[in-house]
């Protein structure tokens, strides 16, 4: 029997290895309108990209002229591999344990588009840089609803799930949109340790440890500093509150699961590391996208925040890194380590005698004058 266009194009994504493809009619979302005022009000912060042409991420005919259908599908990207406790470890969120998703992604979106433009259709695959709202397109879909921390989950699959999209100017029967299945739940709300769901279904990126960690450039505001716990790339703490989790499966796809060692990896190992052994050791990973200086700020927040006194001697060596980013984090590291371990404070005097960069001079000042206060005040 031959299969009409929407079936086949259903069936060509299971077959290419996406787990839940849905049609959207192109049309214009009420909640897109949204995007406007999250912008207004600063929560993208430094991500000045998602400033540009607004009016083309809210309607995906201006991304594929003639665009009639939005196709979604999406990844299961959950792994059986349990995270580790010991406080010498940091956390890396689990869309980075593996290969870079938009790798993984692209080439099969490419071959659902090639598909859709052999019927003579006019197809365009767009993955998460593309300037289209995801989430939206895929609750549209019906693959799953918006939830409160604003990612996508699924009946199916929870929220371990990656979206990407085929734009086609191909009139196809659209999927009813998913019915949202929240109700009066607000666990990832209260889960979030920064309060960056500043409402229910709206995050203040500037707030998230995924953007903190990930997307910014600049020194980690010192009052979130504490809050970032063990986490040094993106974060999954709302996700993981989430108790729709109990029906997520195991992803067959073996290019998430984690490699070298990143459910755990020992913080101290990467001070200290080249550019090159950086690059090298993260390429096709999503990782590279913190770039060196920011990954090690990274480490050295986690560091600071671990009690383990078995790092400090790295995070002296860090004072010393050529970025003054990462030496500026590593001296609150050890003034932070220095209010529960003596020893964390002697290298900070001794580097503030020849640091010459302004911004470090000053982080090491308050790392030892949080030192000297807790002294005087006997604690
Ligand atoms: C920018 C961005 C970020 C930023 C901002 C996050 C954000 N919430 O917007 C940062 C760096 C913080 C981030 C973090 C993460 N991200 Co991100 N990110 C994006 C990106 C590139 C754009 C998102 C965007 O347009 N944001 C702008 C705001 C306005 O959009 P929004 O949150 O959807 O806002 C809507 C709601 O507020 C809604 N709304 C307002 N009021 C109401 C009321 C109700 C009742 C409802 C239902 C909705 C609603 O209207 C708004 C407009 O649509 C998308 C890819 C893409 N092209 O879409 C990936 C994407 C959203 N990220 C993704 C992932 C995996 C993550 C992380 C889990 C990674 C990690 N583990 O660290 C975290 C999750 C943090 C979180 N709780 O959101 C996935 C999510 C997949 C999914 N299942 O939904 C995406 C889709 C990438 C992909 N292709 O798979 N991300
Ligand atoms: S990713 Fe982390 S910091 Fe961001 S909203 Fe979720 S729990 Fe909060
Ligand atoms: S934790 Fe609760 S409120 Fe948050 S997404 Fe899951 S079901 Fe919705």
């Amino acid at each position: 029997m031959r299969l009409n266009m929407r079936e086949a194009i259903i069936a060509k994504a299971r077959e290419l290895g996406f787990d839940h493809a849905g049609l959207a009619r192109v049309q214009t979302l009420p909640r897109g309108a949204f995007l406007r005022e999250w912008l207004r009000r600063g929560y993208h912060g430094e991500m000045v990209y998602l400033e540009r042409a607004p009016e083309v991420r809210m309607d995906p005919s201006r991304l594929l002229p003639g665009a009639r259908t939005v196709i979604v599908v999406a990844k299961n990207y959950a792994t059986s591999v349990r995270r580790t406790a010991d406080p010498r470890c940091g956390t890396v969120s689990r869309y980075a344990w593996g290969r870079d998703y938009h790798e993984v992604l692209r080439g099969k979106l490419s071959d659902l588009a090639d598909f859709i433009a052999r019927s003579g259709a006019h197809a365009k695959a767009c993955v998460d840089t593309s300037p289209i709202l995801e989430k939206l397109w895929a609750q549209q879909t019906g693959i799953g609803w918006q939830g409160k921390h604003s990612n996508v989950l699924s009946k199916a699959f929870s929220g371990w799930i990656f979206l990407g999209e085929v734009l086609t100017d191909a009139e196809l029967e659209p999927d009813r949109p998913a019915a949202n299945h929240c109700g009066r739940c607000a666990r990832c709300i209260d889960a979030c340790p920064t309060r960056a769901i500043v409402a229910p279904y709206v995050v203040d990126a500037r707030r998230c440890i995924a953007y903190l960690t990930i997307e910014h450039r600049g020194s980690i505001p010192m009052d979130l500093r504490p809050l970032l716990g063990s986490l040094i790339f993106g974060c999954d703490i709302c996700l993981e509150a989430c108790p729709w989790n109990k029906f997520a499966k195991v992803a067959p796809e073996a290019a998430f699961l984690p490699r070298d060692g990143l459910e755990a990896p020992r913080l101290s190992q990467f001070l200290g590391m080249t550019r090159e052994a950086f690059n090298r050791r993260f390429v096709g990973s999503p990782i590279r996208r913190a770039k060196r200086a920011g990954f090690l700020r990274n480490v050295c927040v986690a560091l600071g925040n671990s009690g383990d006194s078995s790092a400090i001697p790295a995070l002296e060596g860090a004072l010393g890194d050529e970025e003054p980013l990462v030496r500026a984090h590593a001296a609150w590291a050890l003034g932070n380590l220095g209010i529960l371990l003596r020893e964390a404070y002697g290298g900070l005097e001794r580097r503030l005698a020849v640091e010459s960069n302004e911004e470090v001079r000053r982080e090491i000042t308050a790392a030892i004058r949080a030192y000297r206060t807790n002294e005087s005040t006997g604690s």
